[in-house]
């Protein structure tokens, strides 16, 4: 299958990251993508391209433009500003009832995020423009040959919100690539297996039957994004049925999230998809710094064939994974998995 990758993806390299009430160093590297990228081309699962440009149209079609426009420009106004060079970091967040939008950009950042993690520095829009473009690039593939492509997507995407980065997220890249499809087809299935759950694709999605977003993640009451994705939310309006949340305790292992994740696509298969957009994350993986779950390196293959029994065009979209020397065995895994079903 095509594998997308950008090499703009290393432009976002922000230093620290405020993890557990500590400076530590900043998880999702640059490394990340390299070491997927080395695994690929060893498995020999299919030939690297560079994205093609969508333009912003398909990104904007999900992200409100006022976002976007402080996307491209927080970090050089952030300078301006006196900020330090280290990267753009919130200051405070505007929640509940407190809804004056700032000009002072340490507020913006805080107006835009819901966490600490989504840090700009100098190259961040530059890498996530191209994280996006990889994604459509993608799912352009698939459309028009059918089969499976992969998205190298860094910076991920399925925490981003219309406007809200967070979670390492700034342009919800799976979220983009489904709603670029469901523009031309009926039906889009958005199955989300990153441990943590999709709070902006499901978010994006609410409203909407034309895209049905599927999640099995650790439980939010214990992790992050913890502000949803219970079993009981389903979706609205129009939207009614059409989310589906399998949120699972910590420390479930290989067999019985597989038992999930069938039953998670014995609920995609009789909608009917035209196309499969997954987020694929790996920090499922039983060592994974920000994951609960137990999974070994011989569930992914499994989890790659599970998802090829849905048999439908499919465009696997890169998210989490932080155990960085596994990282791309286990999604090599998942691929070949689904390649050889
Ligand atoms: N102590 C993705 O996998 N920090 N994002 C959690 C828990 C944020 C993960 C802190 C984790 C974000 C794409
Ligand atoms: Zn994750």
């Amino acid at each position: 299958m095509q594998i997308v990758y950008s090499t703009r993806h290393s432009r976002h390299h922000p230093a620290l990251e405020f993890f557990e009430g500590e400076l530590k160093k900043f998880q999702e590297t640059p490394e990340r993508a390299t070491i997927v990228l080395e695994a690929l081309t060893a498995g020999q699962i299919g030939p690297v391209v560079a994205p093609d440009d969508y333009g912003l149209g398909p990104i904007t079609a999900l992200h409100s433009p006022d976002y976007i426009e402080y996307l491209q420009h927080a970090y050089e106004r952030w300078v301006a500003d006196g900020g330090i060079p280290a990267g753009v970091y919130p200051d405070s967040f505007p929640v509940r009832r407190m809804l004056h939008r700032p000009t002072k950009l340490s507020a913006l950042a805080g107006y835009y995020a819901f966490d600490l993690t989504a840090i700009i520095v100098a190259g961040t829009w530059e890498a996530a423009y191209d994280s996006a473009q990889c994604a459509l690039t993608a799912a352009h593939t698939v459309s028009l040959e059918g089969g499976a492509a992969f998205a190298l997507c860094r910076p991920p995407g399925h925490h981003a919100h219309a406007d809200l980065c967070g979670g390492y997220c700034f342009l919800n890249n799976a979220a983009i690539a489904a709603n670029w499809l469901a523009s031309t087809a009926g039906r889009v299935a958005l199955l989300d297996i990153d441990f943590h759950h999709g709070n902006g694709s499901q978010d994006l999605f609410y409203e909407r039957s034309d895209v049905l977003f599927v999640s099995i993640h650790g439980d939010p009451d214990r992790q992050f994004p913890y502000y949803l994705g219970t079993a009981d939310e389903t979706g609205s309006g129009a939207g009614l049925g059409y989310t589906v949340n399998y949120p699972l305790a910590a420390g479930v292992a290989d067999e019985d999230y597989l038992q999930v994740l069938r039953r998670a696509v014995g609920r995609i298969a009789p909608y009917d998809p035209e196309y499969v957009v997954v987020s694929l994350g790996v920090d499922t993986f039983a060592d994974d710094p920000l994951g609960g779950f137990a999974l070994t390196e011989a569930a992914f293959p499994c989890i790659g064939a599970t998802i090829a029994q849905l048999n439908r065009p499919t465009v696997f979209i890169m998210e989490g994974g932080y155990a960085i020397e596994p990282l791309g065995r286990n999604i090599a895994g998942v691929l070949t998995g689904f390649q050889t079903e």
